[in-house]
């Protein structure tokens, strides 16, 4: 209840927000750069390097307003653990010192749990949409009443998608690489003349936290708590830079899907993708988990506070019981772990152990999606 409560509290105005700088044509400025007045320049270009706000597809119209309606999922009952991992309970030390956000680091104990091996499928999500006639956020109408100053042909569903320009951009701008593409929803990851044919085995994109949650409890799962993501992350190794290792291609290799290049205008894709890539391309860490670290973005229960870790339950943590972020007040996010294929160390740092990532309750793009846990 609290949820609702927040998102009819502060989120319309924010959507509407980002929908008429949208139409408006007006690019919005460095979020996550606000801080520079005293910074060095080596800080400030990690400052800009971390681009929390930018990494997911900042500055797309967000649809809280269709969440109220949201469409009632049944459980199907199902308690298989096929395509599964036994995750051991533990403690841990949970964070980074390199993120305000992700600090301090702090020991934890969490409980063990079943977790999915991968990501999410579109040949999964497509079942339970089988099952249930699920329709995403993506694919819902937009009530003009949220949006009273963007003219009613221009509210049209859709979703963000990474659209790399041909040249050099400022990476203030994040509207330079994202747009809002009338149409884009799962079905049609890149717009309406894209299938998900022959992608039964890419991870399940542009869905909501509403879509993964709806998904999960259909599942007879959950989504995971942070703790839990991380722990599973680490794979029993402890906290080093990366989830895999402390060095960033082990053996001259890449073991992420991540991205290679001059962001976002020059895709090397050394890994072998320039976007997402069917999941289990990558070795498995310790636990039998594959792709934590990049390819999409994935969803965790808990809702996203900068200063959650100064005071969070040493066991089970499950996040804050509200929502802030100094970006954007008034908007209600979540966490989401582990970065996607667009991620380097020149431009959303965030794939690196211990970071965190946020999202908008409602918005999903073309690099976020999600896995789901079982209690044990
Ligand atoms: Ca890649
Ligand atoms: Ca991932």
């Amino acid at each position: 209840m609290k949820h609702l409560k927040l998102w009819k509290a502060g989120n319309n105005r924010v959507c509407r927000c980002f929908l008429q700088l949208l139409f408006c044509g007006i690019f919005l400025a460095a979020f996550a750069g606000c801080n520079s007045q005293n910074q060095s320049a080596e800080e400030a270009a990690k400052a800009k390097a971390d681009s929390a706000a930018h990494c997911v597809a900042k500055g797309m119209p967000s649809r809280s307003g269709a969440i109220r309606k949201a469409a009632l999922v049944t459980a199907s009952g199902a308690t298989g653990t096929d395509d599964m991992v036994l995750i051991p309970g533990g403690t841990f030390q949970m964070g980074s010192d390199e993120f305000p956000d992700s600090r301090p680091l702090h020991t934890v104990k969490v409980d063990g749990f079943w977790m999915d091996k991968h990501e999410v499928t579109n040949a999964e999500f497509a079942r339970f949409v089988a099952a249930t006639n699920y329709v995403t956020v993506a694919e819902r109408p937009l009530n003009p009443k949220d949006y009273p100053d963007v003219p009613a042909d221009k509210l049209v569903p859709g979703s963000a998608v990474f659209t790399p320009p041909n040249q050099q951009v400022s990476l203030e701008n994040p509207l330079a690489w994202w747009q809002y593409v009338a149409g884009a929803s799962w079905k049609h990851p890149s717009g309406t003349q894209s299938t998900i044919q022959g992608r039964e085995n890419l991870p399940v994109v542009h869905v909501s936290y509403e879509d993964a949650a709806a998904y999960a409890k259909w599942a007879g799962k959950r989504l995971p708590t942070e703790a839990e993501w991380e722990f599973a992350a680490q794979g029993g190794k402890g906290n080093r830079k990366y989830y895999w290792g402390d060095e960033l291609k082990p053996g001259g290799k890449w073991i992420a899907n991540i991205y290679q290049g001059n962001f976002p205008n020059q895709n090397a894709k050394e890994d072998g993708f320039a976007g997402i890539a069917p999941v289990q391309s990558f070795p498995a860490n310790p636990y039998g988990l594959y792709d934590m670290d990049g390819n999409v973005w994935e969803w965790c229960q808990d809702l996203y506070r900068p200063d959650y870790y100064r005071n969070s339950p040493k066991e089970n943590p499950k996040g804050p019981a509200d929502s802030f972020d100094p970006d954007e007040p008034g908007a209600v996010k979540y966490v989401q772990r582990g970065g996607s294929f667009l991620c380097s160390d020149q431009y959303c740092i965030r794939y690196k152990a211990g970071s965190r990532g946020k999202g908008e309750v409602s918005s999903g793009s073309d690099n976020l999606g999600f896995r789901c846990v079982r209690n044990q």
